[in-house]
């Protein structure tokens, strides 16, 4: 780790991916501080760094902690948000009241206190239904719900940051994130994790149309790795990355691959296409991979062993 990141700040660091950038940050020996309201993450996840991090419960709409808990930090990784898009729908004023003007409060503190650099979470709904494949950051955005908006206000605000006061944002749209500690308890779940948790469990899948859609799964740890590249890289300020493999799977296909872990033949119900769900997605990475030189070091089926594993111990 180079020497400009000795100090983090992860919101949402209690969380999946939040959790697991702490582990890798301690790993490297940086200071780090988790903010956390703890509505999604679990004190659990961080449970095994509760001596070597800093817990904070604490809230992004809360502006007096946020002034505190980006004191003397080199960089803030921005995960906190409503992570759910059917959340969104539900609630579009309560979470644009965290995923927006939280967002807007964790850039502003940051700038207050002389941050170097905040790398933030967004997504690939950023490109709605976007028919073209695979999507490219210079595609148009086509947001389709209010999770959507959010996350590309998000990148607005980010890159408005970075002109108006100089403070380096860098904004990682991820696309279909997997593996251990992805709570699985919502219906509105990663797949991979209700369809880990429905395998270990003996419990029948249901796949949503047909199952030919397709997704670019990528594993934590090599969010992990952007996240850390985006940290430190030169080329990365102001800038926008995509985040996944470049390649994709069938969802009927990552059944078989979990059924097959599982040793299990349990037979899928089908039911009807979900509304508003997207065919495909797939990630173009050539931008990620040029400017800064990340390749996605785990195999799908590597990583599909150990979350499966991961699943079998802990559900
Ligand atoms: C992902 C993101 C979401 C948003 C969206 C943008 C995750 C967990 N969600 O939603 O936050 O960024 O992309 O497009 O990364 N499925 C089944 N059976 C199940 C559950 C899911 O068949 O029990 C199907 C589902 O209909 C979909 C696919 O699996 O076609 C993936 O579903 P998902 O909820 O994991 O993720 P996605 O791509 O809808």
């Amino acid at each position: 780790m180079s020497n400009c990141l000795k100090k983090a700040l992860i919101t949402g660091g209690a969380g999946f991916i939040g959790s697991h950038i702490a582990e890798e940050l301690v790993r490297r020996g940086v200071k780090v501080t988790v903010l956390d309201n703890l509505a999604s993450g679990h004190l659990k996840n961080i449970d095994a760094l509760k001596d070597a991090v800093a817990f904070v419960e604490g809230d992004i709409r809360d502006e007096t902690v946020l002034a505190k808990v980006t004191e003397g930090v080199d960089v803030v990784f921005h995960q906190a948000a409503v992570v759910s898009v059917t959340k969104t729908v539900e609630e579009p004023v309560g979470s644009s009241a965290v995923n927006d003007l939280g967002t807007v409060k964790v850039l502003d503190a940051a700038r207050r206190n002389k941050v170097r650099r905040v790398v933030l979470a967004s997504s690939s709904a950023v490109y709605g239904d976007e028919p073209r494949s695979p999507k490219v950051e210079s595609m148009s955005p086509q947001p389709l719900s209010p999770y959507a908006v959010q996350k590309l206000t998000n990148e607005y605000y980010a890159s408005l940051y970075y002109r108006l006061y100089g403070l380096e944002t860098v904004c990682l749209r991820y696309f279909n994130v997997y593996g251990p500690r992805q709570d699985p308890s919502s219906p509105y779940s990663g797949v991979i994790s209700i369809f880990m948790t429905r395998a270990t469990g003996n419990c029948a899948p249901v796949i949503y149309g047909q199952g030919r859609q397709t997704r670019d799964f990528v594993f934590v740890k090599d969010v992990v790795q952007a996240n850390l590249m985006a940290a430190e890289m030169q080329d990365a300020a102001g800038q926008v990355y995509n985040v996944g493999t470049g390649d994709s799977v069938e969802i009927n296909v990552l059944w078989e691959k979990i059924a097959g872990l599982a040793h299990c033949r349990l037979i899928p119900e089908y039911a009807p296409a979900r509304p508003g769900d997207i065919v495909h997605s797939l990630a173009g990475i050539r931008k990620i991979q040029d400017s800064l030189g990340f390749r996605p070091s785990v195999t799908f089926d590597e990583g599909l062993s150990l979350t499966f594993a991961w699943y079998e111990q802990n559900t």
